[in-house]
């Protein structure tokens, strides 16, 4: 048997503060806005709220380029809001998590102003500097991740942008400040950390000159280096076993061969983290502005690998997008003709699989990615730096426009849609990104009037989550259905067995009669009580639970030995388990 793990059982539900709601009229969502949404929180049926980065800072990644790590960004209020949400929230048995962003700092931060000043100041050695350009690494959000600084005379290290200085964990002051950091929040009573590119935070300092192109990204060779896991040990002993909380690591070039080295409850490191594999699937030969055709067999292969990490003790996180990220209905379901049924369906896959489920601001009402016309309407610094190198070699701008509507990480960073007001209700200014104009239609308001929504599918769902601990500690089956469309796979453990059957395309499907037999039982589907729903047939973009029989009776009657061992009469059909 499991043992209970608060954070095994619980959803998460990351809010993009920028972009969530804004209380002030200055077009900025902030704490206050959040304050403001913790019962409607609360009523959708999550337990924890990831926080994206809420520290001071320049913004020129919105926020994760950290200047002060324990004060409050001035445009999202202050630590008295800060202090107020954190009690409203915990008041409303909400946790919360914050974002923790070390591997890198703001250049604006203190520790950088002063290490730029001279070779011998105390700081220096909390980033990485060198006289010559040691390689040819490229960065996220330029084309070098080396900067010469004219103060410093020196070349610093930048995986992200210019003004995202890589930290020097190498330096035992520049962790024991971390730590301290980490610290002051946890005093307050947060919860935990997700932590940003966390893989990242050793560097092979012989700064190896990778094969390849200039300015290529090196995932795989920044991610795991020689320390790592000698600096997660160390934070885990000095700081996150202290207290009552849960970590969750950004998993950037983690794969199923060393997942296990990070989340296996015997090494003491994090207790659980999110990997890539489906999230970059779609990224072709030139990277993520080279989109290919997703591949819906090796999307279904890939839950399988993982899963299979999971059993053999590891934990991670289920998330199909967040504000890095396309929306999911967008990119792995149809947004057009079926944006509810897939945005149901993956609302299934999310509370269904194995893993502690992350949901994206706004994918509860179904929101969509955004199509810009022109590539100056996007925010996002990775763009600016695609279109700037695009425009230098000479590249197709109108191509690049189409990859952008597509891949965008601004998709996911439109204003979150409240009400059919001006400005989706989110800003009673002008929204710092512009709202996407279905909001009329796609908005909590409109979904929580209509009780066939995305938005009740979802909170039916969290709460049947809540009541079958199955679908956390259970095993999992996985069907091969020859189908790459169609997936399917089981939950099973002593209270309850479960068979999930997902068609993810936009075709009419037979259901598979040998792995749903007459003993199982429909209870869940996203096309809820509609004409065309009949037994034989998936509808597309169907999803639906199933639940065995017996494991069904002994759900209700709680006891499995006074079961008679015998067919129940045929019940009524359930498609909510309660219906409100
Ligand atoms: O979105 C990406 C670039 O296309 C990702 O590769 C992203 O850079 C990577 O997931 C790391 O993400 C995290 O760190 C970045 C920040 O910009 C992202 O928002 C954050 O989630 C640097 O702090
Ligand atoms: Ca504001």
């Amino acid at each position: 048997m499991h043992n209970p793990t608060w954070w095994k059982e619980a959803v998460i539900y990351q809010i993009y503060p920028r972009s969530f709601k804004d209380s002030n009229g200055d077009g900025i969502g902030d704490l206050r806005g959040i304050i403001e949404k913790l019962d409607y929180l609360a009523d959708l049926g999550v337990d924890i709220l990831w926080l994206s980065p809420i520290f001071q800072s320049p913004n020129d990644d919105n926020g994760y380029d950290v200047s002060d790590y324990t004060a409050i960004m001035s445009e999202f209020g202050t630590m008295a809001d800060f202090d107020e949400m954190l009690e409203k929230a915990h008041a409303r048995g909400l946790k919360i998590l914050l974002d923790l962003v070390v591997n890198h700092s703001s250049d604006e931060h203190r520790w950088f102003r002063e290490a730029r000043k001279s070779p011998d100041n105390p700081y220096r050695d909390f980033y990485f500097w060198e006289k010559e350009k040691p390689n040819n690494w490229g960065s996220f959000f330029s084309p070098s991740a080396w900067e010469y600084d004219e103060q410093a005379q020196a070349y610093y290290l930048h995986l992200f942008s210019k003004k995202q200085p890589d930290l020097n964990w190498e330096t035992p002051a520049l962790r024991e400040a971390v730590y301290n950091d980490m610290r002051f929040w946890l005093d307050k009573g947060v919860d935990g950390f997700r932590m940003d590119v966390i893989p990242f935070i050793s560097k092979h300092l012989d700064w190896p000159e990778p094969a390849g192109k200039e300015g290529q990204l090196h995932v795989k060779m920044w991610s795991r280096g020689p320390r790592l896991h000698e600096f997660l040990r160390e934070m885990n002993e000095e700081v996150l076993s202290k207290y009552d909380i849960t970590s969750v690591g950004e998993g950037i070039g983690v794969s199923t061969e060393n997942v296990a080295d990070f989340v296996h409850p015997d090494r003491k490191e994090l207790d659980m983290l999110y990997h890539f594999d489906h999230a970059i699937i779609d990224h072709g030969p030139g990277g993520k502005y080279d989109p290919v055709e997703l591949d819906y067999a090796r999307f279904q292969q890939i839950f399988k690998d993982w899963d299979a990490k999971v059993e053999e003790g590891s934990w991670i996180n289920i998330f199909l997008d967040n504000h890095d990220f396309p929306r999911l209905v967008s990119r792995f379901g149809n947004d057009k003709e079926y944006r509810e049924e897939s945005a149901g369906l993956f609302a299934i896959l999310l509370l269904t699989m194995r893993g502690t489920p992350c949901i994206y601001q706004g994918t509860e009402i179904g929101m969509t990615n955004v199509a810009y016309p022109t590539l100056e309407d996007y925010d996002d610094l990775e763009i600016k730096n695609v279109v700037a190198q695009t425009k230098k070699n000479g590249g197709d701008l109108d191509k690049l426009l189409q990859a952008v509507h597509r891949q965008a990480r601004d998709n996911a960073r439109t204003p979150m849609q409240w009400t059919n007001e001006e400005n989706a209700g989110f800003t009673t200014g002008e929204p710092w990104l512009k709202v996407n104009e279905n909001y009329r239609k796609i908005n909590v308001d409109a979904a929580r009037k209509d009780a066939d929504s995305v938005w009740y599918f979802y909170k039916n769902l969290l709460e049947y989550r809540k009541e079958n601990k199955t679908f956390v500690y259970g095993k999992t089956e996985f069907f091969d259905t020859g189908n790459s469309r169609l997936f399917a796979y089981r939950r099973y453990d002593i209270e309850g067995d479960f068979i999930i059957l997902l068609n993810m395309s936009d075709e009419v499907l037979d259901v598979p009669t040998e792995i749903v037999n007459e003993d199982y039982e429909r209870i869940f589907s996203n096309y809820r009580y509609r004409p065309e729903l009949t037994d034989e047939k998936l509808q597309p973009w169907e999803g639906r639970i199933y639940s065995h029989y017996m494991a069904e009776i002994m759900s209700i009657i709680g006891n499995r030995q006074s079961v008679e061992k015998k067919k129940p009469k045929k019940k009524k059909k359930r498609n909510y388990r309660r219906r409100k």
